[in-house]
């Protein structure tokens, strides 16, 4: 059940005025609670018109995370019933396993504002750019743990999508979990795993994005590696908005996977590909290979055909994209 502030973001959201009346049965609270937490949205930064005849209407909405502003108006079944947001915090993966092993419902997210020690794959660091979005989402799907590679691969198309619906751009998925526009990172994606031998017990999928930052904002050792979709795009994106997005398409990805299995995702991840047909070059530790990437497998594995016409799987690894000649 969401929280009467939630309730009334969504029915203002979704009309031009709306009575004081009305309001009070879609939140089911009496009038005069209303009027306080109409008060306190306009403290919190939110314009709402006020007309004596035709009742409230919404005007600017701030570009500030909160857990209302990603609830209203939020079409999801799943994700996002549950959001905890914190304006500052360590990491979201913390205080999402850490919600998760108290047990959390499947879909909770934490969102946070600013991360002061949020972490990439393998014990890198990401750096939260200010204006971006770091948010985790806790999923606890019913598959044997074999099939936890999937997951980051799953949330690349979802978070693609999620972009390219909300900000007309055309990112690029870099096998297995980058997500790149022009080159340059704009999301990262880090599935934490919680298993026994035979069961999931959670997924934590990390997600960070570069949104509202400017050219500014990139620290120097990230600026030959870091975009944000402002950048990209010419144009402030609401961030609300965004984080929405990423919900309804991880959602309806999620829905797909568990009813039909890796095919269809696959296949959404391949028409956002820019890593097949290219040359690369994968770091294992101190191996490096290079080939062609020429398949992502059924299991999620890249498939490199190297100068000697041999195919291996790679499961593991950094990939780089070699220059196209
Ligand atoms: P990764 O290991 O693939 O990428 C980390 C590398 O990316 C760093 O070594 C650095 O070179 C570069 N990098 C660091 N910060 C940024 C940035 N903001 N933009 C572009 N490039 C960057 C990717 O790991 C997975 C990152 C997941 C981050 C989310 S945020 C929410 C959640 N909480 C948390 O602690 N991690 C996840």
């Amino acid at each position: 059940m969401s929280s009467p502030k939630t309730q009334i973001l969504t029915a203002l959201m979704h009309a031009s005025w709306i009575s004081g009346q009305a309001l009070a049965d879609a939140a089911g609270i009496s009038r005069t609670a209303i009027w306080k937490h109409i008060h306190a949205l306009r403290q919190e930064g939110y314009s709402i018109h006020a007309s004596s005849g035709r009742g409230y209407r919404l005007g600017d909405i701030p570009d500030r995370l909160s857990a209302e502003g990603v609830q209203a108006g939020l079409q999801t079944a799943l994700l996002g019933q549950n959001v905890v947001f914190r304006s500052q915090i360590d990491s979201t993966q913390n205080l999402a396993k850490a919600l998760g092993e108290q047990g959390a419902p499947e879909g909770t997210v934490v969102l946070a504002e600013t991360q002061t020690q949020g972490r990439g794959r393998r014990g890198r660091a990401w750096s939260t750019i200010p204006h971006g979005v770091s948010m985790s989402v806790i999923l606890r799907p019913d598959v044997p743990p074999d099939q936890a590679p999937h997951f980051p691969l799953l949330a690349g198309t979802a978070v693609g999508r999620a972009i390219s619906a909300s900000c007309g751009l055309a990112p690029g998925l870099k096998w297995p979990n980058d997500i790149l526009i022009s080159g340059l990172k704009v999301v990262g994606i880090l599935a934490e795993l919680d298993a026994e031998m035979d069961r999931i017990n959670a997924i934590y999928l990390g997600i960070g994005l570069n949104v509202n930052a400017q050219d500014q904002d990139i620290p120097p050792e990230l600026s030959s590696l870091a975009t944000s979709l402002r950048i990209q795009s010419g144009r402030k994106v609401d961030r609300l908005n965004l984080v929405r997005a990423v919900l309804q398409e991880l959602e309806s990805a999620y829905q797909t996977y568990l009813a039909h299995g890796f095919a269809p995702i696959r296949q959404a991840w391949k028409e956002q590909n820019i890593t097949l047909g290219r040359t690369v070059r994968i770091i294992a530790g101190q191996s490096v290979q290079v080939g062609q990437a020429v398949d992502m497998d059924g299991r999620g594995a890249l498939v490199l055909r190297t100068e000697d016409q041999q195919e291996t799987m790679i499961t593991a690894g950094e990939v780089q994209l070699c220059p196209e000649v």
